[in-house]
């Protein structure tokens, strides 16, 4: 759920980027923390192991003029990918307001990716949510490498739903369709708040 001051005029959106371990999560977050106006946004907190690794979680939040009259921001989170770490991935989806799934494009990543996938929506349910109703945009990352899937073959494994999600090329240790993405999912997460409104909004006009 958005947090939302109407007095003092702000929103604030949480963003989760999930996915299978060193699919490139915390690339993503480093890049938008690189390439953005740092009078547009906060730190980067990033709590990692020595190896580098998510252990908890990394943390960057952005200003966007996405709401006329209102303050807006969106949190981004990453959690770690590893399966040890799913409390983690619990207590961090906790009012998510949408997800960026990182999937790895390796060939031989495909079953992580789908296991991510699989851990995703089962902890989704518990906090009352699912993958068909949380707003969701796909990454294909590391698409630099020699030994990636075809993109078609991704889409069929990952992307094979009665509504695909929109679904990015990426590599996000060089930057490339880093923003894209996640204007991608502030554009999702915007529009079903706005849904959402406006059928608040109708409601109480007819209930008045
Ligand atoms: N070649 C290539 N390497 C990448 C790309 N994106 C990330 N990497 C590398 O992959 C490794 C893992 O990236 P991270 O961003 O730490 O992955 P993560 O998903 O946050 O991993 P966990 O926190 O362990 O779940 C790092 O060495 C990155 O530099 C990419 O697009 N291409
Ligand atoms: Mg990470």
């Amino acid at each position: 759920m958005p947090v939302l001051n109407t007095e003092q005029k702000t929103v604030s959106f949480k963003i989760v980027y999930c996915g299978t371990h060193l699919s490139g999560k915390t690339a993503n977050l480093q890049q938008i923390h690189a390439k953005l106006d740092p009078q547009g946004r906060s730190d980067l907190v990033s709590l990692s192991t020595a190896r580098d690794r998510t252990l908890f979680f990394d943390f960057l939040s952005i200003e966007s003029a996405a709401l006329p009259g209102y303050k807006t921001a969106f949190q981004l989170y990453t959690v770690p990918g590893q399966v040890t770490y799913n409390a983690t991935l619990q207590l961090v989806l906790r009012q998510a307001d949408g997800v960026v799934f990182v999937a790895d494009s390796q060939l031989d990543r495909q079953r992580d990716n789908i296991q991510a996938l699989q851990a995703l929506d089962a902890n989704l349910r518990l906090n009352g949510h699912s993958l068909d109703r949380i707003p969701l945009v796909l990454q294909y990352n590391k698409r630099d490498l020699p030994n990636t899937a075809p993109v078609e073959y991704l889409e069929f494994l990952l992307n094979n739903r009665p509504r695909p999600w929109l679904s990015f090329e990426a590599e996000a240790r060089a930057g490339k369709n880093v923003l894209a993405t996640l204007n991608a999912i502030s554009q999702v997460v915007l529009s079903s708040f706005q849904a959402r409104q406006a059928g608040r909004l109708q409601a109480e006009a007819v209930a008045a």
